[in-house]
C-alpha cells in the first residue's frame, strides 16, 4: 500500500487503523517528501511557529522497583543518583511559579513509582491543585494506577496524564520485565475513560529496529482516540543503566519519526522530548520543521540535563517561534 496523499480530508486523516506497511512506506519516502507531507498537514492543524512549553520536575527520586533499561531512577542499577522521598508541596510550588515566570504553561511532575499508594495520591492532588491556582496546566506521570486513583486525580483537577507505551510490544520485554505492555494499555484506558487528557509516547535510540519504531507509532496511532501529547524521547544515556553504550540512532531518522508521528496524528501535540540536550540548534529546527511543536524546558528533565533556558530561548527567537498552545489565558 501507498502513503497517503499530501492534502487528504479531516476524515481520511484522523485514522486508527494504520497498517505496517504504509507507515514503514511513510518512513522510506525521500526525506524532503516526508518532511513536506509532515509540515503541511501541521500548517491544517496547528500555527506552525507555534511551540507549547512543558517544565518537568522530580517529585519522588529513584529507589524505584522497576527494571526499565533506560532509566536511572530503577533501585536496581547503579547510576549517580541520590534518592529523594516525595518533596513537600510548598518546594513543588516554588519550582512550578519560577517555571511558569520562565514561560512554561504546563507543570508536569513525575514519580519514580511503579504504581502510587492511596496516600500518595492525595499528596499530589494537593500538588495538582496547587498549580492549578498559579494559571499552569499540570500533568503528572506516577505509573499504573487503579479505577479509583484516576477517578481521585481527575476530580481532584487533572488535566494530562502521562504514560509512555515506550517501544513495540516486541521490543518491550527487551527493555522491562517488571510490567506488561498490556498493564500499561490498561492504565492508559482508565486514563482516557476518565476523561484526563492523554499525554503518551515513547523512547527512540535503545536498540530497536526500523519496524519497531513504526510499531510504536502504530499502536499510539490506532487507540481510540489519539493521544492529546506524544512525547517522542531520544535515549538519554545514563552510565550504570543497562541501556548505556547503546549504538546511537542516526538523528536523521529521529528527525523522520516525528515527522511520521505527525502525519499519522495530526491533532496531537508531538513533543520533542529527551535527548535536546544532545542535539544541535539544527536538527531541533529540523524536528519543528518535522512538525514538533512542543518541548520540555528547564535546566533539567526529571534526573538529566536539559538545555539551559537562556539557549532555548535565544533558538526560539532565530527560529521566530513563539509559545502557545494553553488552555490558560497567563
Ligand atoms: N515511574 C513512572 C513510569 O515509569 O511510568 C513515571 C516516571 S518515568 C521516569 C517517565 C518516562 O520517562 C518513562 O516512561 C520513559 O519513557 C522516560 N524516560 C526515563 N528515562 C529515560 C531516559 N534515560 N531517556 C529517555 N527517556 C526516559
Ligand atoms: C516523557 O516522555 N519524558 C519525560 C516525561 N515524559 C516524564 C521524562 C524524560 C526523562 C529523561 C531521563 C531523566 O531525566 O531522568
Ligand atoms: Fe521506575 Fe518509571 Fe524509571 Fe521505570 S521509568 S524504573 S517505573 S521511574
Amino acid at each position: 500500500m501507498s502513503a497517503r496523499p499530501s492534502f487528504p480530508n479531516h476524515e481520511s486523516v484522523i485514522r486508527h487503523d494504520w497498517q505496517l506497511d504504509e507507515i514503514k512506506a511513510l518512513f522510506h519516502l525521500p526525506f524532503n517528501d516526508l518532511i513536506f507531507q509532515a509540515q503541511s498537514l501541521h500548517r491544517q492543524y496547528f500555527d506552525p511557529n507555534e511551540i507549547q512549553i512543558s517544565s518537568l520536575l522530580s517529585i519522588k527520586t529513584g529507589a524505584c522497583s522497576e527494571d526499565c533499561g533506560y532509566c536511572p531512577q530503577s533501585a536496581r542499577y547503579d547510576a549517580d543518583l541520590q534518592p529523594e522521598a516525595l518533596l513537600p508541596i510548598e518546594e513543588v510550588l516554588e519550582t512550578a511559579k519560577r517555571a511558569k515566570e520562565q514561560g512554561a504553561s504546563r507543570f508536569c511532575m513525575g514519580a519514580a513509582w511503579r504504581a502510587p499508594k492511596d496516600r500518595d495520591i492525595e499528596r499530589v492532588v494537593e500538588m495538582v491543585q496547587g498549580v492549578k491556582a498559579l494559571g499552569m496546566e499540570t500533568c503528572v506521570t506516577l505509573g499504573m494506577l487503579s479505577d479509583e486513583q484516576t477517578k481521585r486525580l481527575k476530580d481532584g483537577g487533572l488535566d494530562y496524564y502521562n504514560h509512555n507505551l515506550d517501544t513495540s510490544e516486541e521490543y518491550y520485554s527487551e527493555v522491562i520485565t517488571t510490567r506488561t505492555y498490556q498493564d500499561r494499555l490498561d492504565t492508559l484506558e482508565r486514563v482516557r475513560d476518565a476523561g484526563i487528557n492523554v499525554c503518551c509516547g515513547g523512547i527512540v535510540g535503545m536498540g530497536e529496529s526500523d519496524d519497531d519504531r513504526s510499531k510504536l507509532l502504530q499502536q499510539l496511532a490506532n487507540l481510540p482516540k489519539h493521544p492529546e501529547s506524544v512525547p517522542i524521547n531520544m535515549l538519554v544515556q545514563v552510565e550504570g543503566t543497562p541501556l548505556a553504550g547503546t549504538e546511537k540512532l542516526d538523528p536523521l531518522e529521529f528527525v523522520k519519526t516525528i515527522a511520521v508521528a505527525r502525519i499519522m496524528m495530526p491533532e496531537s501535540r508531538v513533543r520533542l522530548s529527551a535527548g535536546r540536550h544532545d542535539m544541535s540548534d539544527e536538527m531541533q529546527a529540523l524536528c519543528f520543521l518535522a512538525g514538533a511543536n512542543s518541548i520540555f524546558y528547564g535546566e533539567k528533565l526529571l534526573t538529566t540535563d536539559n538545555p539551559m533556558t537562556n539557549q532555548d530561548l535565544q533558538l526560539f527567537e532565530r527560529l521566530g517561534l513563539h509559545q502557545g498552545g494553553s488552555s490558560y489565558a497567563g
